[in-house]
């Protein structure tokens, strides 16, 4: 097997014998087969769109299927055969609307003709028609096998915010047609380093959108975040734990378990859901938040004494001690995993969650009393943020807020992540932090003080409100009339899976300079791919908390 499209890559180089985060050899050439499935899909959809055929069902699906290619998503080789069979299935729907709207032959490439043998090894296969470096021909090959690598890695992540916008009510069809667009590119032969570089940046441009719909998503559901207090202790009673980072399935968890004596604790990435009033207002059992990021699941997960729902990535193999609990649902899928499929409206029947909380022991009235009273602050998006836009300008104007830093990220298991910990209380008492993501995890809980009735610490909300931390920027940079480059503002990110790849690549597009991105640069970035984004936008790897924080502060 090869595979290094997440930072915890073997070596920092590529897993080869086994996923280090568990994707067994197997599993990773069904992704393979189900990337190239997609690919001879892409130019198949783009004709039939140029055709105006409606492509929805096509579209929505690769997203989907790209998501459950991502890191730490989809383990399970029959959940993954679906998908291939799915995938060729829209292809030829899509071939034979458009052979009956145009007789005469259209010449489309001959990946279009590629089938799967779904009785055969699928995973064999896989590995014949991975995407390989070895197909690279030319003096540049290296690097534009980089920028495929690259391309492909961030519109994993792209594609997967767009199905969570789809899942809001939100969509643009100029995804959809990038995605298959950019799909088809793999196969290109013709295309210089340039016009990688290009296609990549396109991906971030893409993914802005995918993230500003999201967003627009989100608000329009559940209103926009207001700073709100989670509690990170329990209460006594029979609960259910929901993590990743779907707020419209949480959503239908708090429907389905309203009025049955359950409450619902968030958990990883779904810590910012809090924040959302309609949510709160509506469903009074959603209540707190337990345990960290995702790194930490197998210890939270066993030690819950309730159901759990993974809604999307990051899910670990699961133990054996807590797998009869843990259910998942859209995307993710696990071999031995209770899988809850679509009902209504993409949304799964809870009951058999419900039931499993209902017959497991929850909190006890001793263990919610011996633990700690504790709470963080959370819903600081763009629109809590800016109604405050004032108080802000004026503290640094008068010299009380002297810098912003902007620390979150993607998490992982990776002893180098302590930085982020350390970094952040080395932070001077005049500079605020603002945090998004499961990188926040390192340090949410501690409590750094206020500046002039503004926390110093502010969160942001998931990876995709990098799309908020982005509006406030803008304008912040607009309301001192300077370009955000020049705004007193440093991002120390984090990276782990393909939506950090996608966030860093939309930030790129955007002309943010000065980034420092840790714990390590990705592997699947050649020296040149680097040195071109080092050179450019002066992207750099983190050093230590001490040295870095004192060049941001020089700056
Ligand atoms: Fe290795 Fe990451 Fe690929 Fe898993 S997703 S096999 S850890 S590079
Ligand atoms: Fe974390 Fe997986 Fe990316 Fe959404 S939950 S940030 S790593």
């Amino acid at each position: 097997m090869f595979c290094e499209q997440c930072e915890q890559t073997a070596s920092g180089d590529g897993c080869h014998q086994f996923g280090a985060c568990g994707k067994s050899p197997e599993v990773n050439s069904i992704h393979d087969l189900l990337i190239h499935c997609l690919r001879s899909l892409a130019p198949v959809a783009l004709q039939a769109k140029a055709m105006g055929i409606d492509t929805h069902e096509a579209d929505v699906f690769t997203c989907e299927a790209m998501f459950a290619t991502m890191t730490n998503v989809n383990f399970s080789p029959s959940s993954l055969k679906t998908y291939v069979e799915s995938a060729i299935a829209h292809r030829e729907l899509l071939k034979e609307t458009i052979q009956t709207q145009s007789p005469e032959s259209i010449l489309l490439p001959i990946i279009v003709d590629f089938v799967p043998d779904l009785d055969g090894n699928l995973s064999e296969q896989g590995e014949k028609i991975a995407l390989k470096f070895i197909s690279q021909v030319g003096k540049d090959a290296v690097d534009i096998f980089s920028l495929k690598l690259t391309t492909l890695y961030g519109l994993k992540g792209a594609a997967s915010y767009a199905f969570h916008a789809y899942e809001v009510g939100q969509e643009d069809e100029a995804i959809y047609h990038f995605v298959h667009r950019a799909l088809d590119a793999l196969r290109d032969q013709s295309m210089s380093v340039e016009d990688w570089v290009a296609l990549t940046l396109e991906v971030g441009a893409i993914n802005f959108r995918a993230m500003e719909l999201l967003d627009t998503g989100h608000t329009t559901s559940f209103g926009h975040p207001v700073p709100t207090k989670v509690s990170l202790a329990p209460v006594p009673g029979k609960a259910i734990l929901v993590s990743g980072h779907d707020i419209r399935q949480l959503e239908a968890i708090l429907k389905q378990s309203a009025d049955k004596g359950i409450t619902v604790y968030t958990h990883g990435e779904l810590l910012p859901a809090h924040g959302y009033p309609k949510l709160k207002q509506t469903y009074p059992h959603l209540y707190g938040h337990y345990g960290t990021a995702w790194q930490n699941q197998t210890k939270e997960f066993a030690k819950f004494p309730g159901a759990v729902v993974i809604t999307t990535n990051c899910l670990m193999p699961p133990h054996e001690n807590y797998n009869d609990k843990l259910f998942s649902i859209g995307p993710v899928s696990y071999p031995y995993l209770t899988h809850l499929p679509p009902a209504e409206q993409g949304i799964p029947d809870f009951t058999p969650v419900i039931n499993k909380a209902l017959s497991l022991p929850g909190f006890s009235e001793d263990v919610a009393a011996a633990t700690p009273p504790k709470s963080v602050t959370v819903g600081f998006a763009h629109n809590a943020v800016l109604s405050v836009a004032d108080t802000v300008i004026d503290a640094v104007k008068q010299g009380h807020i002297r810098h912003f830093f902007l620390v979150g990220g993607c998490d992982g298991a990776k002893p180098g992540r302590t930085y982020y910990t350390e970094f952040v209380e080395q932070v001077p008492d005049d500079c605020i932090v603002l945090t998004l993501a499961c990188g926040k995890f390192r340090f949410f809980d501690q409590d750094l003080g206020e500046i002039g009735g503004l926390p110093r610490l502010m969160d942001v909300g998931q990876c995709n409100d990098a799309y908020s931390a982005i509006q406030i920027a803008i304008a912040l940079a607009d309301a001192f009339e300077m370009d955000v480059n020049e705004l007193p503002l440093s991002m120390i990110l984090s990276w782990y899976e393909q939506k950090a790849v996608a966030v860093l690549l939309t930030l790129l597009h955007l002309g943010i300079k000065d980034i420092r991105l840790g714990p390590t640069v990705p592997a699947f970035l050649s020296p040149n791919v680097l040195q071109l984004l080092s050179d450019t936008y002066q992207l750099k790897a983190i050093t230590v908390p001490e040295q870095d924080l004192a060049a941001c502060l020089a700056d």
